[in-house]
């Protein structure tokens, strides 16, 4: 993966968060026709916009690929709750109540506690991560998160010996989600980590995108980040994340049982029951471009085949 630079985080200074700002505010103002310039970036996307979140960039955990642009993040998204058309959670999630918003962090830990979200944004210092997504639906895009290490949240609630996996539940809020009324899921959305995956230092808490809180569509107030795995494990809008000893049945699990297992890493040797996932689509990237071939664990090998050691990860899909 490698860095873009080997500028250590205490080096990084207000200036340098802000210089890569104003970088991606002139790509963006000099058109799409510019170097550099975000992909999918059409000249007419206004660029990020909502209240301004501040954080370090942290290269050494980033992809060094240009990011999709703001328009692509923030309507082409998948959030069942509000549709499952892609221009569905942009369109309806405004909907969505997020104050106050309060998260329950319980189950197999010494200190359960409820936080609310000035609390969980006091908790640990916010860091601009490029990731690669990829969708189980063989899309990808590329996104800078804004979010700290979940480490440091399950860290804080003091695990007991029992904690051996982490559940995340997305709030439900059947007035303003047209989805849930359509079935399709066991509401609300739950999702689970094994415990070591949830401790790995990529598993990002995620309270933004591009400098900016979270857009309700992406998952506002804060949601879970877990690159190596297809999309759909990455939870929004988080209210409850507890930890149990047992491997729980997350929603795709129990809606479609052979085709979404629970660790769902992104591995191109296994397609899905219904289609490949050799290749993606990178989103921005227009309609004739080449498909590009999908990388082991969405390229995280390095940092996370080590969890896996020794498990068949045909038969652990
Ligand atoms: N609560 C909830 N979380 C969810 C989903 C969902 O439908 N509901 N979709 C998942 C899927 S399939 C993907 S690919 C990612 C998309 O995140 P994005 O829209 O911010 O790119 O969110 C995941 N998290
Ligand atoms: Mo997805």
């Amino acid at each position: 993966m490698g860095g873009r630079t080997d500028i250590r985080p205490s080096e990084i200074t207000p200036e340098a968060v802000w210089q890569s700002r104003r970088d991606w505010l002139r790509r963006a103002a000099a058109g799409s026709l510019a170097l550099g310039l975000p992909l999918g970036a059409q000249a007419d996307d206004e660029g990020p916009s909502g209240p301004v979140l501040e954080g370090a960039p942290n290269p050494a955990l980033s992809i060094d690929e240009p990011a999709n642009g703001w328009r692509d993040i923030t309507t082409y998204n998948n959030f069942y709750e509000f549709g499952t058309g892609k221009a569905d959670p942009s369109e309806n999630a405004g909907r969505m109540r997020l104050e106050p918003w309060q998260v329950r962090i319980e189950g197999a830990v010494r200190r359960p506690l409820t936080l609310d979200l000035d609390a969980l944004l006091r908790l640990a210092p916010l860091e601009e991560r490029v990731y690669r997504l990829r969708c189980v639906e063989a899309w990808s895009m590329v996104i800078p998160w804004m979010g700290y290490s979940l480490s440091h949240l399950i860290k804080h609630v003091e695990p007991t010996a029992d904690a051996r996996y982490v559940v995340f539940t997305t709030d439900l809020q059947p007035e303003a989600m047209p989805g849930v009324r359509a079935g399709i899921l066991d509401w609300p959305y739950t999702e689970g980590l094994r415990m070591d995956e949830a401790m790995h230092p990529l598993t990002l808490l995620t309270f933004g995108v591009y400098g900016r809180r979270l857009p309700p569509q992406n998952g506002a107030p804060l949601r879970v980040i877990v690159p190596w795995k297809y999309g759909f494990k990455s939870a929004k809008s988080l209210v409850r994340i507890s930890l149990q000893a047992d491997e729980p049945v997350s929603s795709w699990m129990s809606a479609a049982p052979r085709e979404y297992g629970f660790y769902a890493n992104v591995n191109p040797d296994v397609p899905h029951p219904r289609w490949s996932q050799a290749t993606e689509r990178r989103i921005g990237t227009g309609l004739f471009a080449p498909r590009v071939p999908t990388l082991p664990f969405n390229g995280y090998a390095e940092q996370v085949a080590g969890l896996y050691q020794g498990m068949d990860l045909r038969r652990n899909f």
